[in-house]
Protein backbone atom coordinates (compact mmCIF):
# COMPACT_ATOMS: atom_id res chain seq x y z
CA UNK A 1 0.00 0.00 0.00
CA UNK A 2 1.15 3.88 -0.29
CA UNK A 3 0.47 5.58 2.71
CA UNK A 4 1.03 9.42 3.30
CA UNK A 5 1.88 9.97 7.27
CA UNK A 6 1.03 12.70 9.28
CA UNK A 7 2.25 13.94 12.15
CA UNK A 8 4.32 16.34 14.56
CA UNK A 9 7.83 15.82 13.70
CA UNK A 10 9.42 16.75 16.92
CA UNK A 11 10.69 14.96 20.02
CA UNK A 12 6.86 14.19 21.17
CA UNK A 13 5.42 10.92 21.98
CA UNK A 14 2.76 10.60 19.21
CA UNK A 15 5.44 11.70 16.48
CA UNK A 16 8.11 8.99 17.48
CA UNK A 17 4.95 6.56 17.01
CA UNK A 18 4.08 7.76 13.77
CA UNK A 19 7.92 7.69 12.90
CA UNK A 20 8.55 4.14 14.23
CA UNK A 21 4.91 3.10 12.59
CA UNK A 22 6.14 4.27 8.76
CA UNK A 23 9.52 2.77 9.41
CA UNK A 24 7.85 -0.33 10.12
CA UNK A 25 5.44 -0.18 7.53
CA UNK A 26 8.27 -0.01 5.22
CA UNK A 27 9.96 -2.99 6.05
CA UNK A 28 6.92 -4.59 5.48
CA UNK A 29 7.09 -3.50 2.06
CA UNK A 30 4.50 -0.40 2.03
CA UNK A 31 5.69 2.71 0.03
CA UNK A 32 5.62 5.32 3.46
CA UNK A 33 5.36 9.05 2.36
CA UNK A 34 6.03 11.45 5.43
CA UNK A 35 3.93 14.64 4.91
CA UNK A 36 4.82 17.10 7.60
CA UNK A 37 7.10 20.76 8.68
CA UNK A 38 10.23 19.04 9.30
CA UNK A 39 11.94 16.00 9.04
CA UNK A 40 10.69 13.70 11.92
CA UNK A 41 13.74 13.21 14.73
CA UNK A 42 13.64 9.50 14.29
CA UNK A 43 13.14 9.43 10.76
CA UNK A 44 16.03 7.17 9.03
CA UNK A 45 15.60 8.15 5.15
CA UNK A 46 18.22 5.41 3.66
CA UNK A 47 15.36 3.13 3.16
CA UNK A 48 14.23 3.02 -0.89
CA UNK A 49 9.90 3.25 0.25
CA UNK A 50 10.57 5.97 3.14
CA UNK A 51 9.34 9.55 1.37
CA UNK A 52 9.54 12.69 3.58
CA UNK A 53 7.54 15.48 1.66
CA UNK A 54 7.87 18.90 4.09
CA UNK A 55 5.43 21.46 4.02
CA UNK A 56 6.40 25.01 3.91
CA UNK A 57 4.75 27.93 5.15
CA UNK A 58 5.71 30.76 3.49
CA UNK A 59 5.95 33.75 6.01
CA UNK A 60 3.74 36.51 4.89
CA UNK A 61 3.50 40.04 7.25
CA UNK A 62 -0.31 39.97 6.79
CA UNK A 63 -1.24 37.08 8.79
CA UNK A 64 -0.28 37.38 12.26
CA UNK A 65 -0.58 33.48 12.19
CA UNK A 66 0.60 32.07 8.92
CA UNK A 67 -2.04 29.04 8.30
CA UNK A 68 -0.65 25.91 8.34
CA UNK A 69 -3.83 23.84 7.59
CA UNK A 70 -4.08 25.37 4.37
CA UNK A 71 -0.52 24.60 3.49
CA UNK A 72 -0.57 20.64 4.81
CA UNK A 73 -4.05 20.58 3.11
CA UNK A 74 -2.76 21.53 -0.53
CA UNK A 75 0.55 19.54 0.15
CA UNK A 76 -1.59 16.62 0.81
CA UNK A 77 -3.61 16.77 -2.31
CA UNK A 78 -0.26 17.34 -4.11
CA UNK A 79 1.16 14.16 -3.02
CA UNK A 80 -1.76 12.15 -2.88
CA UNK A 81 -2.03 13.06 -6.84
CA UNK A 82 1.75 12.92 -7.19
CA UNK A 83 2.76 9.14 -5.41
CA UNK A 84 -0.53 8.29 -6.20
CA UNK A 85 -1.37 7.31 -1.88
CA UNK A 86 -4.26 5.28 -0.93
CA UNK A 87 -4.57 6.13 2.39
CA UNK A 88 -3.71 9.26 4.67
CA UNK A 89 -2.83 7.84 8.32
CA UNK A 90 -3.18 11.29 10.79
CA UNK A 91 -1.79 11.64 14.02
CA UNK A 92 -2.73 14.20 16.54
CA UNK A 93 -6.00 15.11 15.48
CA UNK A 94 -5.18 18.83 15.51
CA UNK A 95 -4.89 20.09 13.09
CA UNK A 96 -4.15 17.35 11.03
CA UNK A 97 -7.64 15.34 11.11
CA UNK A 98 -9.06 18.74 10.06
CA UNK A 99 -6.23 19.55 7.02
CA UNK A 100 -6.86 15.80 5.74
CA UNK A 101 -10.54 16.26 5.62
CA UNK A 102 -10.19 19.63 3.70
CA UNK A 103 -8.23 17.91 1.39
CA UNK A 104 -9.58 14.72 0.65
CA UNK A 105 -12.42 16.86 -0.17
CA UNK A 106 -10.43 18.66 -2.65
CA UNK A 107 -9.66 15.24 -4.29
CA UNK A 108 -13.21 14.37 -4.09
CA UNK A 109 -13.50 17.40 -6.80
CA UNK A 110 -11.32 15.49 -9.06
CA UNK A 111 -12.62 12.35 -8.65
CA UNK A 112 -10.25 10.72 -6.78
CA UNK A 113 -10.73 9.39 -2.94
CA UNK A 114 -8.02 8.69 -0.03
CA UNK A 115 -9.30 7.38 3.11
CA UNK A 116 -8.40 9.11 5.91
CA UNK A 117 -7.32 7.09 9.04
CA UNK A 118 -7.34 9.72 12.48
CA UNK A 119 -5.15 8.26 15.55
CA UNK A 120 -5.88 9.96 19.16
CA UNK A 121 -3.10 10.24 20.77
CA UNK A 122 -3.64 11.86 24.34
CA UNK A 123 -3.33 15.92 24.14
CA UNK A 124 -5.50 16.68 21.30
CA UNK A 125 -8.35 15.58 23.49
CA UNK A 126 -7.35 15.85 27.03
CA UNK A 127 -6.09 19.11 27.34
CA UNK A 128 -5.88 21.06 23.63
CA UNK A 129 -8.97 19.12 21.80
CA UNK A 130 -11.19 19.56 24.61
CA UNK A 131 -10.87 23.58 24.67
CA UNK A 132 -14.52 25.20 23.60
CA UNK A 133 -12.59 26.97 20.93
CA UNK A 134 -11.28 23.55 19.13
CA UNK A 135 -13.98 22.02 20.28
CA UNK A 136 -16.38 21.64 16.92
CA UNK A 137 -13.70 21.47 14.56
CA UNK A 138 -12.34 18.13 16.66
CA UNK A 139 -15.05 16.81 17.10
CA UNK A 140 -16.09 17.27 13.44
CA UNK A 141 -12.98 15.69 12.19
CA UNK A 142 -12.88 13.08 14.64
CA UNK A 143 -16.46 12.20 12.37
CA UNK A 144 -15.38 12.47 9.88
CA UNK A 145 -12.48 10.45 9.51
CA UNK A 146 -13.54 6.95 7.75
CA UNK A 147 -11.60 5.11 10.84
CA UNK A 148 -10.53 6.23 14.37
CA UNK A 149 -7.94 4.95 16.32
CA UNK A 150 -7.22 5.50 20.05
CA UNK A 151 -3.25 4.39 21.77
CA UNK A 152 -5.25 3.23 24.95
CA UNK A 153 -8.70 1.74 26.15
CA UNK A 154 -8.92 5.03 28.88
CA UNK A 155 -8.35 7.71 25.74
CA UNK A 156 -11.13 6.09 24.12
CA UNK A 157 -13.51 6.19 27.23
CA UNK A 158 -12.05 10.04 27.64
CA UNK A 159 -13.01 10.72 23.98
CA UNK A 160 -16.74 9.23 24.07
CA UNK A 161 -16.82 11.11 27.43
CA UNK A 162 -15.72 14.45 26.27
CA UNK A 163 -16.88 14.39 22.59
CA UNK A 164 -19.88 14.51 20.75
CA UNK A 165 -18.35 11.04 18.74
CA UNK A 166 -20.46 9.15 16.29
CA UNK A 167 -17.73 6.98 14.97
CA UNK A 168 -16.70 3.84 16.03
CA UNK A 169 -12.86 4.56 17.32
CA UNK A 170 -10.98 1.58 17.64
CA UNK A 171 -8.40 0.72 20.44
CA UNK A 172 -4.34 0.12 19.37
CA UNK A 173 -1.70 0.56 21.66
CA UNK A 174 1.30 2.16 21.28
CA UNK A 175 4.45 -0.32 20.69
CA UNK A 176 7.65 -1.11 21.11
CA UNK A 177 10.78 -2.66 19.09
CA UNK A 178 11.65 -5.65 21.73
CA UNK A 179 15.01 -6.42 19.76
CA UNK A 180 16.28 -3.01 20.24
CA UNK A 181 16.28 -3.14 23.70
CA UNK A 182 18.23 -6.59 23.45
CA UNK A 183 21.24 -5.47 21.32
CA UNK A 184 21.88 -2.03 22.94
CA UNK A 185 22.17 -3.94 26.22
CA UNK A 186 25.74 -5.27 25.15
CA UNK A 187 27.66 -2.29 25.94
CA UNK A 188 25.74 0.15 27.90
CA UNK A 189 28.88 2.10 29.76
CA UNK A 190 27.55 2.46 33.15
CA UNK A 191 30.38 3.14 34.55
CA UNK A 192 30.31 6.66 32.85
CA UNK A 193 27.21 8.29 34.40
CA UNK A 194 27.48 6.75 38.35
CA UNK A 195 29.92 4.59 40.56
CA UNK A 196 29.21 1.09 41.33
CA UNK A 197 26.99 1.20 44.32
CA UNK A 198 24.94 4.35 42.85
CA UNK A 199 21.25 3.63 41.62
CA UNK A 200 20.26 5.40 38.23
CA UNK A 201 16.99 6.75 37.83
CA UNK A 202 15.66 8.45 35.16
CA UNK A 203 12.64 10.39 33.65
CA UNK A 204 12.19 11.18 30.13
CA UNK A 205 9.48 13.99 28.82
CA UNK A 206 9.16 17.00 27.08
CA UNK A 207 9.03 18.82 30.48
CA UNK A 208 5.44 19.90 30.44
CA UNK A 209 3.68 21.06 33.56
CA UNK A 210 1.37 17.84 32.77
CA UNK A 211 4.65 16.11 33.41
CA UNK A 212 5.09 17.12 37.49
CA UNK A 213 8.46 17.51 37.11
CA UNK A 214 8.54 19.15 40.43
CA UNK A 215 7.22 15.84 41.46
CA UNK A 216 10.18 13.42 40.14
CA UNK A 217 12.80 15.88 41.99
CA UNK A 218 10.84 15.53 44.99
CA UNK A 219 10.75 11.82 44.91
CA UNK A 220 14.62 11.47 43.56
CA UNK A 221 15.66 13.83 46.54
CA UNK A 222 13.87 11.49 48.99
CA UNK A 223 15.05 8.27 47.55
CA UNK A 224 18.92 9.57 47.31
CA UNK A 225 18.78 10.46 51.48
CA UNK A 226 18.27 6.71 51.47
CA UNK A 227 20.38 5.07 48.97
CA UNK A 228 23.15 6.29 46.42
CA UNK A 229 21.84 7.65 43.26
CA UNK A 230 21.89 9.34 40.76
CA UNK A 231 19.15 11.26 38.54
CA UNK A 232 18.85 11.42 34.77
CA UNK A 233 16.74 14.10 33.10
CA UNK A 234 16.06 13.80 29.14
CA UNK A 235 14.37 16.28 27.18
CA UNK A 236 13.43 19.89 26.84
CA UNK A 237 10.23 22.32 27.81
CA UNK A 238 9.67 24.80 30.14
CA UNK A 239 9.72 23.11 33.31
CA UNK A 240 13.29 22.71 32.60
CA UNK A 241 14.80 25.34 34.13
CA UNK A 242 12.58 25.80 37.11
CA UNK A 243 13.89 21.56 37.84
CA UNK A 244 17.29 22.90 37.45
CA UNK A 245 16.87 26.07 39.76
CA UNK A 246 14.96 23.25 42.26
CA UNK A 247 18.01 21.31 42.55
CA UNK A 248 20.48 23.47 43.31
CA UNK A 249 18.18 24.93 45.84
CA UNK A 250 17.98 21.35 47.35
CA UNK A 251 21.25 21.25 47.12
CA UNK A 252 21.69 17.81 44.98
CA UNK A 253 22.85 19.52 41.60
CA UNK A 254 26.11 17.20 40.98
CA UNK A 255 23.67 13.78 41.56
CA UNK A 256 21.15 15.01 38.54
CA UNK A 257 22.36 15.34 34.95
CA UNK A 258 20.09 17.71 32.49
CA UNK A 259 20.96 16.03 29.21
CA UNK A 260 18.02 18.08 26.94
CA UNK A 261 16.67 16.30 24.07
CA UNK A 262 18.69 13.48 23.14
CA UNK A 263 18.61 10.80 20.55
CA UNK A 264 20.75 8.47 22.92
CA UNK A 265 17.46 7.52 24.74
CA UNK A 266 18.77 3.78 24.32
CA UNK A 267 21.76 4.23 25.54
CA UNK A 268 20.45 5.89 28.76
CA UNK A 269 17.78 3.35 29.61
CA UNK A 270 20.13 0.80 28.96
CA UNK A 271 21.62 1.74 31.87
CA UNK A 272 18.90 3.21 34.01
CA UNK A 273 17.35 0.75 36.90
CA UNK A 274 14.08 2.75 37.58
CA UNK A 275 11.77 4.74 35.78
CA UNK A 276 9.76 8.05 36.95
CA UNK A 277 6.58 8.97 35.56
CA UNK A 278 4.55 11.08 37.69
CA UNK A 279 2.08 12.75 34.96
CA UNK A 280 -1.33 14.28 35.93
CA UNK A 281 -2.53 12.21 32.67
CA UNK A 282 -1.18 10.38 30.01
CA UNK A 283 -3.32 8.71 27.58
CA UNK A 284 -0.63 6.05 26.86
CA UNK A 285 2.61 6.64 28.44
CA UNK A 286 4.87 5.54 25.84
CA UNK A 287 7.62 6.79 27.53
CA UNK A 288 7.62 3.99 30.11
CA UNK A 289 6.75 1.46 27.80
CA UNK A 290 10.20 1.85 26.44
CA UNK A 291 11.86 2.31 29.54
CA UNK A 292 10.06 -1.18 30.50
CA UNK A 293 11.41 -2.71 26.91
CA UNK A 294 14.80 -2.04 28.29
CA UNK A 295 13.96 -3.61 31.06
CA UNK A 296 13.57 -0.91 33.72
CA UNK A 297 10.90 -0.83 36.65
CA UNK A 298 8.16 2.30 36.48
CA UNK A 299 7.43 4.29 39.21
CA UNK A 300 4.03 6.12 38.24
CA UNK A 301 1.09 7.66 38.56
CA UNK A 302 -2.34 5.83 38.48
CA UNK A 303 -3.76 8.30 35.42
CA UNK A 304 -5.46 7.89 31.75
CA UNK A 305 -3.70 4.91 30.17
CA UNK A 306 -0.79 4.19 32.28
CA UNK A 307 -2.01 1.15 33.99
CA UNK A 308 -2.67 -0.32 31.01
CA UNK A 309 1.08 -0.30 30.61
CA UNK A 310 2.81 -0.27 33.88
CA UNK A 311 1.14 -3.04 36.08
CA UNK A 312 1.33 -2.53 39.88
CA UNK A 313 3.42 -4.67 41.73
CA UNK A 314 4.89 -6.45 38.91
CA UNK A 315 6.22 -3.89 36.24
CA UNK A 316 6.73 -1.14 38.35
CA UNK A 317 4.25 0.71 41.00
CA UNK A 318 1.29 3.05 40.40
CA UNK A 319 0.18 6.11 42.64
CA UNK A 320 -1.83 8.98 43.27
CA UNK A 321 -0.76 11.74 40.87
CA UNK A 322 0.94 13.87 43.56
CA UNK A 323 1.47 11.46 46.36
CA UNK A 324 5.16 11.73 46.59
CA UNK A 325 5.52 9.54 50.15
CA UNK A 326 3.91 6.66 48.06
CA UNK A 327 6.03 7.42 45.08
CA UNK A 328 9.24 7.14 47.28
CA UNK A 329 8.50 4.27 49.25
CA UNK A 330 7.68 1.95 46.05
CA UNK A 331 11.16 3.61 44.67
CA UNK A 332 12.81 2.45 48.03
CA UNK A 333 11.23 -1.64 47.73
CA UNK A 334 12.30 -1.68 44.65
CA UNK A 335 16.02 -0.35 44.86
CA UNK A 336 16.91 -1.20 48.10
CA UNK A 337 17.24 -4.84 47.28
CA UNK A 338 18.79 -6.30 44.50
CA UNK A 339 17.59 -9.34 44.42
CA UNK A 340 13.62 -7.51 44.27
CA UNK A 341 15.14 -5.06 41.87
CA UNK A 342 15.80 -7.82 39.70
CA UNK A 343 12.91 -9.65 39.61
CA UNK A 344 10.87 -6.20 38.69
CA UNK A 345 13.43 -5.48 35.83
CA UNK A 346 12.67 -9.16 34.28
CA UNK A 347 9.13 -8.45 34.77
CA UNK A 348 9.11 -5.24 33.45
CA UNK A 349 11.05 -6.33 30.22
CA UNK A 350 8.54 -9.00 29.91
CA UNK A 351 5.44 -6.71 30.67
CA UNK A 352 6.19 -4.59 27.71
CA UNK A 353 6.63 -7.78 25.48
CA UNK A 354 2.50 -7.27 25.44
CA UNK A 355 3.16 -4.04 22.68
CA UNK A 356 5.66 -5.75 20.71
CA UNK A 357 5.91 -3.84 17.21
CA UNK A 358 5.34 -7.15 15.27
CA UNK A 359 1.77 -8.22 17.31
CA UNK A 360 0.59 -3.95 16.76
CA UNK A 361 1.21 -2.51 13.21
CA UNK A 362 -0.83 -5.40 11.64
CA UNK A 363 -3.61 -3.87 13.39
CA UNK A 364 -2.82 -0.70 11.67
CA UNK A 365 -2.69 -2.65 8.11
CA UNK A 366 -6.49 -4.36 8.70
CA UNK A 367 -7.44 -0.58 8.97
CA UNK A 368 -5.91 0.55 6.22
CA UNK A 369 -7.51 -2.19 4.23
CA UNK A 370 -10.71 -1.58 5.51
CA UNK A 371 -11.24 1.77 4.82
CA UNK A 372 -9.55 0.66 1.51
CA UNK A 373 -12.42 -1.97 0.74
CA UNK A 374 -14.68 0.41 1.37
CA UNK A 375 -14.03 2.93 -0.91
O1 LIG B 1 2.80 14.36 26.40
C1 LIG B 1 3.66 14.09 25.58
O2 LIG B 1 4.71 13.56 25.89
C2 LIG B 1 3.48 14.43 24.15
C3 LIG B 1 2.25 13.79 23.60
C4 LIG B 1 2.30 13.82 22.06
O3 LIG B 1 1.27 14.06 21.51
O4 LIG B 1 3.31 13.56 21.45
O5 LIG B 1 2.16 12.44 24.07
C5 LIG B 1 0.90 11.82 23.97
O6 LIG B 1 1.00 10.78 22.99
C6 LIG B 1 1.92 9.72 23.33
C7 LIG B 1 1.98 8.74 22.17
O7 LIG B 1 0.74 8.17 21.91
C8 LIG B 1 1.46 9.05 24.64
O8 LIG B 1 2.34 8.01 25.00
C9 LIG B 1 1.44 10.10 25.76
O9 LIG B 1 0.94 9.50 26.93
C10 LIG B 1 0.53 11.27 25.35
N1 LIG B 1 0.64 12.34 26.36
C11 LIG B 1 -0.37 12.66 27.18
O10 LIG B 1 -1.46 12.11 27.15
C12 LIG B 1 -0.08 13.74 28.16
Amino acid sequence: MRVGIVCYPTFGGSGVVATELGLELAKRGHEIHFITYSQPVRLDLLSHNVHYHEVNVPEYPLFHYQPYELALSSKLVDMVKLYKIEVLHVHYAIPHAYAAYMAQKMLREEEIYVPIVTTLHGTDITLVGNHPFYKPAVTFSINKSDAVTAVSQSLKEDTLRLFNVTNDIKVIPNFIDSEKGKSSFKDCQREMMANDDEKIITHVSNFRKVKRIEDVIAVFYNIQKEIPAKLMMVGEGPEKEPAELLCRKLGIEEKVVFFGNSNEIDRILCFSDLFLLPSVTESFGLAALEAMSFGVPVISSNTGGIPEVNKHGVSGYLSDVGDIEDMTNNALTILGNEEILKMFKQNAKKESQHFDIHKIVPQYETIYKETLSKC
